[in-house]
């Protein structure tokens, strides 16, 4: 990996903490950047009232002067404002002190069970605190710089919800350009406004009920240049680093890439996506990012043998509903063993259009390490000669071959 990340931080500790090291010198980054991503992130309808005592907000601790990279790790800091509330109950200190909030009645599908009985706690809060989906708040952050070198390749990452609760969204063909901006206009992220007041409906009906709801979503990439990832090495698939990568989110239980499950069920024939030679698209980096050819449908997502084709990357992430439930489903308390109702704490109704912010900051992480996996360079002028140098020579040999023979056709 060329570019990692790792992240720290309570949900309700101090403050969040990310640090990213492998991103080139001279790049140029706001806090503004990182914000915006992190207020997209606290969005969508169905939140809980953490999201009103948040206004997460970036603080570089290092990595970074007078507004561009150096080269060197990123370190980065999001405060939690709901640390003032919490302080005694989450503070380092007090050894041998009785906890207070403790959670010993583990709630089914959150990490509470599993997690006291591996880590050998008596409160599930120890467990809990790291698991909270919270953390992706760090992850964002992170994936706000790797969006950052993307788009100063051309790259666009964006995402929409195409179901949430069972409701499906109905997906324009073509999808809007840039895609976050009408996707962001929607309380839940879709495309069909047709439909968002139903979803919206069914979330508050769910909330009445104390019940929670799942979703779909669907990342989409613009502008990649093809050949990214490797077929030669499972670890150097891309599919399998973007699926892996996209697992890792609190809930998520499937991904898709192009058609996805449905290309299970249909023939070969319908399947892939036919090859006609293109010997018009140029690339802004100058040359072609597709090596002059083109393809007529994208059932593929925009990948094959684990490479980008140049073609739009589609991927599909599925989430579960929350599993704090405020109608508690039934569980086993840890103090005494008896039959008991599980904890309910302050959660969310739906967290289904964050998720889509989360996904898209992990397709921008994995796509730029491997960006620099391919163009390398400690700078981002070394980068950018390398891209060029890339596309300019990408299909040449082919174009050689066809030259003669398309002159003798005309
Ligand atoms: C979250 C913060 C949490 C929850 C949610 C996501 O805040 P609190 O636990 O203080 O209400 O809103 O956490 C979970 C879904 C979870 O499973 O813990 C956030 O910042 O995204």
């Amino acid at each position: 990996m060329r570019l990692r990340f790792t992240t720290a931080g309570e949900s309700h500790g101090k403050a969040l903490v990310a640090i990213v090291e492998g991103l080139p010198a001279g790049l140029p980054v706001s806090a503004d950047w990182v914000d915006r991503d992190l207020a997209r992130r606290m969005q969508g309808y169905g939140r809980g009232a953490r999201m009103k005592i948040e206004r997460d907000r970036v603080e570089w601790l290092a990595g970074i002067r007078a507004g561009e990279t150096l080269g060197s790790p990123i370190a980065m800091l999001i405060p939690n404002r709901d640390w003032s509330n919490w302080e005694d109950v989450m503070s380092p200190d007090g050894e041998g002190e009785l906890r207070r909030r403790r959670v010993t009645r583990p709630r089914p599908g959150h990490a509470d069970l599993v997690g006291v009985l591996k880590y050998d706690r008596l409160d599930a809060r120890d467990i809990l605190e790291r698991a909270s989906a919270r953390e992706t708040t760090a992850r964002v952050a992170a994936g706000a710089l790797a969006r950052r070198l993307l788009d100063e390749f051309g790259v666009e990452v964006g995402s929409h919800v195409v179901s949430l609760g069972g409701i499906r969204a109905t997906v324009p063909d073509p999808l809007p350009v840039p895609l976050n901006e009408a996707a962001d206009r929607s309380e839940v992220r879709v495309l069909d406004p047709g439909v968002e007041r139903e979803i919206i409906s069914h979330i508050d009906q769910a909330r009445r009920a104390g019940d929670t709801l799942g979703g779909e979503i669907e990342v989409v990439v613009r502008g990649l240049v093809l050949g990214l990832g490797s077929h030669v090495s499972w670890d150097r698939k891309l599919d399998g680093r973007l699926a892996g990568m996209l697992m890792s989110i609190p809930a998520v239980k499937g991904v898709e890439i192009g058609l996805g499950f449905e290309a299970a069920r249909r023939p070969g024939s319908a399947v892939h996506d036919p090859i006609d030679a293109d010997g018009e698209e140029v690339s802004p980096h100058g040359g072609d990012t597709r090596g002059g050819f083109r393809r007529r449908t994208n059932n593929a997502g925009g990948l094959e043998g684990g490479m980008t084709t140049g073609e739009p990357l589609v991927v599909r992430v599925a989430m579960k509903p929350i599993s704090t439930l405020m109608s508690p489903l039934p569980t086993v308390d840890l103090t005494d063993g008896s039959a008991a109702s599980a904890q309910s704490e302050r959660s969310d109704v739906t967290a289904v259009p964050a998720m889509g912010v989360i996904a898209e900051a992990l397709v921008a992480l994995v796509l730029a390490d491997a960006m620099l996996e391919k163009f390398g360079g400690d700078s981002l002028t070394e980068m950018r000669r390398n891209l060029q140098g890339y596309t300019e020579a990408l299909g040449a040999r082919w174009r050689a071959i066809d030259a003669p023979a398309s002159a003798a056709s005309s």
